[in-house]
């Protein structure tokens, strides 16, 4: 069925209407960031850049990394931006623009979430490496699509409610996994793994008190002593859940590598925190050009 223009919204130049790219500058892989000025962190390793776009505060560099080519973009803070960002690249790879049309042969994307996090355990050092094996979803945006109940772990979340004695007024908690294949190529001795907890917000949603407190106060308490089997939460951040999420729904590969900037249990933050995250993205640029 074709789409209304109130619906997939295009530019006068036939770019896609936040991301303001054309099918043509999407490469395969796709790194997200969140600030946008970490794209050109990300780009000024590349080979080449064939294209450049900028809107609002996502910013995308397309180009190749030894001779890989990639597409890096910016989506801001939070699972809202995800939504938009996530919808719009898959609309640029299986949908026909000019007839609104689902492609009848789909294509399949990897996206690299290439982050800042919390981590909530001790043993888990700021200026470290997670990646996220799984995405537990507090933010709720999943639950607005049909069918999202096919990529969630219903099991593990009820454990965790339970455990956390989750309160009724909030979305039910969503767990999804992370790509086996990406997992496979990112994961080594230099990473740390475990389940991202993704807020939707950065104080209270991560039980930080600053004039107003967070309830429950001691929600950081529940998600450090939470375990299933081997799964244990590892870190606390505003994206991965929404990324897998919905990258599972329509068909992708996702996977989310953050950089350890603060420790919460040890009230600690890193001390070059760019430096920390320039060295990361050097480790995932290598890995994915392999
Ligand atoms: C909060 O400071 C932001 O940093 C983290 C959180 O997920 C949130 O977006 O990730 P980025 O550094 O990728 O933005
Ligand atoms: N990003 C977050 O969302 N939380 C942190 O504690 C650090 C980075």
């Amino acid at each position: 069925m074709s789409k209304a223009s109130s619906e997939l919204i295009l530019n006068a130049d036939g770019s896609i209407y936040h991301c303001n790219i054309r099918p043509e500058h999407l490469a395969d892989i796709v790194i997200t960031v969140g600030d946008p000025n970490r794209v050109e962190r990300v780009s000024q390793h590349f080979d080449t850049i064939e294209h450049k776009a900028s809107k609002r505060e996502i910013v995308t560099h397309t180009g190749t990394y030894k001779g890989t080519r990639m597409t890096v973009i910016s989506t801001g803070m939070g699972t809202d931006n995800i939504d938009i960002v996530f919808s719009e690249l898959d609309a640029l790879a299986n949908i026909d623009l000019e007839t609104g049309e689902v492609k009848s042969e789909l294509r399949k994307l990897s996206f690299v979430r290439l982050g800042t996090s919390g981590a909530l355990q001790a043993d888990i050092p700021v200026d470290s490496y997670v990646i996220g094996s799984h995405g537990l979803g507090l933010d709720g945006l999943l639950h607005y699509y049909k069918g999202s109940e096919d990529v969630m772990m219903p099991e593990v979340e009820d454990a965790f409610i339970a455990h956390t004695n989750w309160s009724e007024k909030k979305t039910r908690p969503y767990l999804v996994e992370a790509s086996e294949s990406l997992m496979n190529k990112l994961v080594s001795n230099q990473t740390k793994q475990g389940i991202t907890a993704t807020a939707c917000g950065f104080y209270g949603p991560q039980g930080r008190f600053l004039r107003l407190e967070p309830n429950p106060a001691d929600i950081n308490e529940y998600l450090t002593s939470f375990s299933h089997g081997d799964l244990r939460i590892t870190n606390f951040e505003m994206e991965t859940s929404a990324i897998y999420g919905l990258a599972k729904m329509m068909g992708h590969e996702a996977l989310s590598l953050n950089a350890i900037v603060a420790n919460r249990i040890l009230g600690e933050f890193s001390k070059d925190p760019y430096t920390t995250v320039d060295n990361m993205i050097v480790y995932a640029l290598d890995r994915l050009a392999l």
